[in-house]
């Protein structure tokens, strides 16, 4: 072979080894076996050979030309492997990186007081009922003994919508429709958002209250004494001591305030309760000389708080996840 030759060939071979693409490897094959290649230019030089010398060469041409196109059509499959190959690794999904995690909620702890004072009520054979948050004045107020112009109105500071609906200022209405449908005996409690315009440490205009009421035959003080213990000790898990002391609310009497003695010595006010007075049961068609009932009613909010040590009752509508979190 000429020395041109070899070193055509030597230099194809290079230009076809260093194409990083497809493209660049077409055009390094018209460069050297296109119709005006190199190589194809070598065969048309055959022409102004010695006739002696053609056929010797014009096969050398050919035998570089078949090398050439062989080594052509590897390059190109290894260029098509390398293309296949990235795009699979360019859209896989990398296994080993940390998994993206949702934190789970958990139960707020106002929810949590409810269902346990609901539970420990069910298992004391009550029913749980529920009710309007917007209520009339009758059954809100004067199905309560407390009429127009009983100062207890003023007592409750109340949201009005007009001079009948308001948003109701206590449980107690639940129990009054519980009655009006079910008739007597009843023993049922009443838990439920209820709203007063008032605001502080200690109050919001929303807070929950759990009310409970039975009434049947030969019911009497005792037995609220009774229920509202088994209830605290359930409650706080321990043997609690409870102090009565004589109060007023216009849908009991005679009416109680429950206090608590606290770990530090302190008495601390807890729930209020009574019997039902004869007007609230007189209101409803119950004869309250055949019937009787006590009644009791209480601050989820409160409880919460003297459970779990919370000093400020805002906490509890804030949103605030490390405050809420605390109560897996
Ligand atoms: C009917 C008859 C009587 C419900 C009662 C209380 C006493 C009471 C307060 C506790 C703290 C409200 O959340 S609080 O501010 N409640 O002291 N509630 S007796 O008496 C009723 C209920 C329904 C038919």
């Amino acid at each position: 072979m000429t020395k041109s030759l070899s070193e055509l060939t030597r230099q194809a071979k290079e230009d076809i080894s260093n194409c990083s693409s497809l493209k660049e490897l077409d055009s390094v094959r018209v460069f050297y076996l296109g119709k005006k290649g190199k190589v194809s230019l070598e065969l048309k030089s055959l022409s102004k050979l010695d006739p002696k010398e053609r056929p010797q060469f014009g096969k050398q041409i050919n035998e570089i030309k078949k090398t050439l196109q062989d080594k052509i059509s590897l390059k190109k499959t290894e260029l098509n492997t390398q293309k296949i190959k990235a795009s699979i690794e360019q859209a896989a999904i990398d296994i080993t990186l940390p998994g993206k995690t949702s934190s789970i909620g958990n139960i707020h702890p106002l929810s949590i007081t409810l269902n346990q004072i609901e539970e420990i009520f069910i298992n004391a054979g009550f029913l749980v009922d529920d009710g309007p948050e917007i209520e009339d004045e009758y059954h809100n107020f004067t199905a309560l003994n407390i009429p127009g112009n009983h100062p207890a109105r003023a007592m409750h500071d109340t949201f009005y919508f007009n001079n009948e609906y308001l948003l109701r200022t206590h449980t107690s209405p639940i129990q009054i429709r519980s009655m009006e449908r079910d008739g007597v005996p009843i023993r049922v409690i009443a838990p439920g958002k209820v709203y007063r315009r008032d605001s502080d440490i200690t109050h919001t205009p929303m807070f929950h209250q759990v009310e409970g009421l039975v009434i049947d035959k030969d019911i009497n003080f005792t037995h609220l004494k009774g229920i509202l213990h088994d209830f605290i000790n359930s409650f706080f898990n321990d043997e609690m001591s409870l102090r009565f002391r004589p109060s007023y609310f216009p849908f009991t009497e005679p009416s109680a305030e429950v206090d608590l003695l606290s770990n530090d010595g302190q008495w601390l006010e807890i729930l209020g309760c009574g019997m039902v007075h004869p007007k609230v049961l007189d209101n409803l068609g119950i004869d309250n000389k055949k019937y009787s009932g006590y009644a009791f009613g209480m601050g989820v909010e409160r409880l919460t708080m003297l459970k779990y040590g919370i000093k400020d009752i805002r906490l509890f509508y804030e949103n605030d996840l490390s405050f809420l979190s605390q109560f897996k």
